[in-house]
């Protein structure tokens, strides 16, 4: 039995759909963001971050939303969300993983608390619209790489897919919507539809209208 800490459409959505797609059995523990129960004592011993999500395996606590896809990978490989070691599918795997973890999750998170980047409040305005800019570079990286096959890594899902359809939501109030990229926007679309993506996010009380009326 695992133990997820969570928020709704948090960082904690893509191992969220891992468990999902898994079959496992975990239990959901919700964080409340609103009463700043990520700093509390008790979950700063799981977590020294103060983030969501953990995931707990066993007692042992696991924090960082890329660490844990890996390691739930990695724990059940029979669900094929990981390609095989030595292959270079796998080298391309970390390679994505990494790439939207490092650099399309972090940009985000700068457009999403830009007061924490600059110490003007009169620059906010400048620092998100900056970011909008990196995000859609970033955005368009990856919509290249989806002209190539029909998964970020070839032409089976992985947990990279998972993940990208996280930060692919959190991408859609950007000035260039993840939607407005052919690939990115048609493969949103498959996802969207997705079993285990449209489970989840029921769970999770999202709305995935945007993606499904994607023409
Ligand atoms: N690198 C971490 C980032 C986690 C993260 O920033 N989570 C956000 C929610 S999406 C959070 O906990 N924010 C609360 C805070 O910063 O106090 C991961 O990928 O797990």
């Amino acid at each position: 039995m695992y133990q997820l800490y969570y928020y709704p459409n948090n960082a904690s959505l893509a191992p969220h759909f891992l468990l999902h797609h898994m079959g496992l059995d975990y239990e959901l523990i919700l964080v409340d963001k609103s009463s700043n129960s990520q700093k509390s004592s008790d979950y700063l011993k799981l977590n020294p971050a103060g983030r969501i999500p953990t995931l707990v395996d066993d007692g042992h606590a696991i924090f960082e939303s890329p660490a844990i896809c890996i390691h739930l990978c990695e724990q059940h490989p029979g669900h094929q969300l990981i390609p095989e070691l030595g292959t270079p599918e796998r080298a391309s795997f970390f390679q994505w993983l990494a790439y939207l973890n490092n650099t399309l999750q972090a940009e985000l998170m700068v457009r999403y608390y830009p007061h924490r980047h600059t110490n003007d409040e009169k620059t906010i305005p400048n620092v998100v619209a900056a970011q909008d800019e990196r995000i859609a570079d970033s955005l368009r990286i990856i919509d290249e790489q989806l002209s190539k096959g029909k998964y970020l890594i070839g032409d089976k899902i992985t947990a990279c897919d998972y993940f990208l359809f996280m930060l692919a939501e959190w991408s859609l109030l950007i000035e260039k919507s993840p939607l407005t990229f052919s690939n990115l926007g048609a493969y949103l679309k498959h996802l969207a539809a997705n079993k285990t993506i449209k489970s989840v996010c029921k769970m999770e009380g999202m709305d995935l209208s945007l993606f499904e009326s994607y023409e």
